[in-house]
């Protein structure tokens, strides 16, 4: 028994001591400890009954078996026996679905396809790093939606633009000779949590990466993604018929474009002969597009659309347009210009749709484009990557935003018509060509995503790509168990850690609904005293409005009307400013300085609790992630504390610039029961100046 105890704390200590640098991310395959449950695992996998012809996506799914049936269980090979783990296809499951199921001690994982193999193996090998019994387990799943997307914006050169963790993944300079086997445990990552399709280049495409000279090296990568089920897309440059053909135009409707983008097509196809489709964005923040020509978003689309047919792939066309309107309100741009265009797509179209209809902000109402285009189908496009949301030095658990846009009811068929139906193709348009894309979090960086919990956000985007009704409790819950091997109270701390991060992060930076306040261009750290860019919507006074009388964007009947653009039902949420939400109020509404809140605070007094609230909430994340120290890996404990200590500095900043810049519309006093800001607002704009790196 002694020996036992001794064994077991020894055991503790190499866990918490061990090098661990993140890499590994929630795939670590770590020793069970217990060994009740390790014996019921190893009776299972006495042998493999492989009952399915080999591909090569079946080989990756038995190579990863193996790996972890190494790490977990010790056990070194897998011989093939009759009476093993039976792992077979049925073709009467769902393409990339998958079922596992155990009786009377034999386990059984049937596919799909040999894509459900693999998702099946990833899924197993999940439920014994939680620890789960297999006894009895009978589950059945199958994605959701088809395209399960990241999203790069990685440049040609190596920088990645709104990257925080490092350079991009991609070295275009060294490919195709040489070849990282990061690439590999890349594309293991995303077939882990059911990522199947990957766009490797920034959307602000360079037309080169359609040159001869890169294909060869577009292609190395495309080879690795196809053996972990993952599909290659490029990003294109509306501009290339112009800048690569050598023609005098790029106009859709131009027989000689037509021809270009046909030749050049093909010519992608022989090097990559799934090659996934093409990615646009045009016309949007000065990228070249069909207007230029006077042609429409629809004629740009369906031209592409038309060359890539033959070869059956697809065409995602962004809806992130925005022409600068001094008098207009951004909220509305996207939706006024497709929304004329619904049913004018081909049906190799897909429209890419932001979450929200500004840009990616810590909260957003969802995009009034969902439900708003029945005959078009749409993808939904969460960033990932933190532009605005505190780069790699805040906590910031994203399935809460995620989970709050999907949720959301459109009414647009009836009550229930949430923005996940809408995009899993379960409201009637075309179910093959549902898709969700996130712009990826991930960069050189060796725990790739720079702060260690936003591993978090990659881990969270493929769980529900995959099944949008998982819980962000019970997501946040497995990805701890995974990458932090530790104490069920730990675990717990973690956990509330993550799901408390959201809310937390709007308060000390953007609450009651204030958006777009964020510094100019870099968009780090506060700057609403911002009241020139080079375009009226790029600047903070655009969006938030204050003045001697209050503070938020009326966009109701009396202002902008953005809010008409909603369903009646969902109108009835927001457009009331005495009952509207109070996290959306400033969203909608222009509200007095003195008005009463249902909270019983005046509008200043309670955007000043929430301002030093969120700066309260991140010392507790402190206190609570201090609680770990000696619980978890020391490395990794370290560098999360770190980062919170930088996100307490940054709470801070923002707190004192916002509340001392409110202050002069307001006229007011900070409560009483608030200590005063240290600093003033004229240190404040010269801090922030710094930051910028003005
Ligand atoms: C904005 C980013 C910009 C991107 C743009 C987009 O600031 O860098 O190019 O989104 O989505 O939020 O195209």
């Amino acid at each position: 028994m002694k020996i036992k105890l001794l064994l077991l704390i020894l055991l503790a200590i190499s866990f918490t001591s061990r090098a661990d640098d993140g890499y590994r991310l929630w795939l670590k395959y770590e020793a069970i400890s217990d060994q009740n449950l390790r014996q019921e695992y190893i009776r299972y996998f006495n042998g493999i009954n492989l009952q399915v012809t080999s591909t090569p996506i079946v080989e990756t799914a038995i190579g990863e078996l193996k790996v972890g049936l190494k790490g977990m269980l010790g056990i070194d090979k897998l011989n093939q026996n009759s009476k093993g783990f039976i792992i077979k296809t049925d073709t009467k499951l769902k393409k990339e679905g998958f079922s596992i199921q155990e009786k009377n001690g034999q386990l059984i994982l049937s596919g799909g396809d040999d894509k459900g193999i693999l998702y099946g193996i990833f899924d197993l090998l999940r439920e014994i790093q939680q620890k789960h019994s297999l006894k009895n387990i009978s589950k059945s799943e199958s994605p959701k939606i088809a395209f399960r997307m990241l999203n790069h914006w990685d440049n040609m050169n190596g920088t990645i633009e709104r990257g925080y963790a490092g350079a991009s993944l991609w070295k275009w300079f060294e490919l195709p000779e040489t070849i990282e086997p990061r690439y590999t445990d890349y594309a293991r990552a995303n077939a882990s949590i059911g990522i199947n399709a990957v766009a490797v280049n920034n959307v602000n495409a360079s037309a080169r990466l359609l040159t001869k000279e890169y294909l060869v090296k577009v292609k190395v990568l495309a080879d690795i993604f196809r053996k972990y089920g993952i599909k290659l897309f490029l990003s294109v440059n509306f501009a290339s018929p112009k800048i690569l053909g050598k023609l005098k135009t790029s106009d859709p409707l131009d027989p000689q474009v037509q021809a270009w983008w046909k030749a050049k097509t093909k010519e992608v196809y022989e090097y990559i002969p799934d090659f996934g489709g093409f990615l646009v964005k045009a016309n949007s923040e000065g990228e070249p597009g069909p207007q230029e020509f006077g042609r429409s978003h629809a004629d740009g689309a369906n031209m592409l659309s038309e060359a890539i047919l033959p070869h059956k792939g697809i065409v995602i066309w962004r809806a992130f347009v925005y022409s600068p309107n001094p008098n207009g309100d951004r909220f509305k741009e996207a939706y006024n210009e497709f929304k004329p265009l619904d049913g004018k797509f081909n049906q190799n179209v897909i429209v890419q749709v932001k979450n929200g209809p500004i840009d990616f902000q810590s909260r957003e109402p969802f995009h009034p484009l969902f439900g708003a285009m029945p005959r078009t189908p749409l993808s939904l496009e969460f960033q990932i990557t933190q532009e605005y949301l505190g780069f790699t030095t805040n906590v910031f658990y994203q399935s809460i935003l995620y989970k709050e846009c999907l949720d959301s009811d459109t009414y647009s068929q009836g009550k229930g018509s949430t923005v996940a139906k809408v995009i899993d193709g379960s409201l009637g348009t075309n179910p093959n060509l549902s898709m969700i894309a996130g712009v990826a979090n991930t960069g050189s960086d060796r725990n790739w995503t720079g702060h260690l919990l936003s591993q978090a956000n990659w881990y969270a985007f493929g769980r529900l790509a995959w099944n949008h009704e998982l819980t962000s409790e019970s997501i946040a819950d497995e990805w701890v168990q995974m990458t932090f091997q530790t104490d069920e109270k730990s675990r717990k701390t973690i956990q509330s850690i993550l799901l408390k991060s959201r809310d937390t992060y709007v308060k000390f930076t953007t609450p009651l609904g204030l958006h777009h306040i964020m510094g100019h261009n870099l968009h780090f750290g506060p700057e609403p005293w911002l009241a020139k860019s080079a375009r009226p919507d790029w600047s903070s006074l655009y969006y938030h409005r204050a003045d001697s009388v209050g503070l938020g964007f009326n966009r109701t009947q009396s202002g902008s009307q953005a809010l008409s653009l909603y369903h009646p039902e969902v109108q009835k949420r927001w457009i009331n400013p005495k009952n509207c939400e109070l996290d959306y109020l400033l969203w909608f509404h222009h509200v007095a300085w003195n008005e009463k809140l249902s909270t019983g605070n005046t509008l200043w007094e309670e955007l000043c609790f929430r301002y030093y609230s969120g700066v309260k909430e991140v010392e507790i994340l402190q206190k609570e992630w201090q609680q770990c120290e000696g619980k978890i890996n020391q490395t990794l404990f370290l560098d999360v504390k770190g980062r919170l200590a930088a996100q307490h500095r940054e709470a801070l900043n923002w707190r004192d610039a916002c509340v001392l810049y409110f202050q002069t519309f307001s006229n007011q006093a900070i409560p009483a029961s608030l200590e005063k800001p240290q600093r003033s607002l004229e240190e404040m704009k010269e801090l922030v100046e710094i930051y910028q790196l003005k």
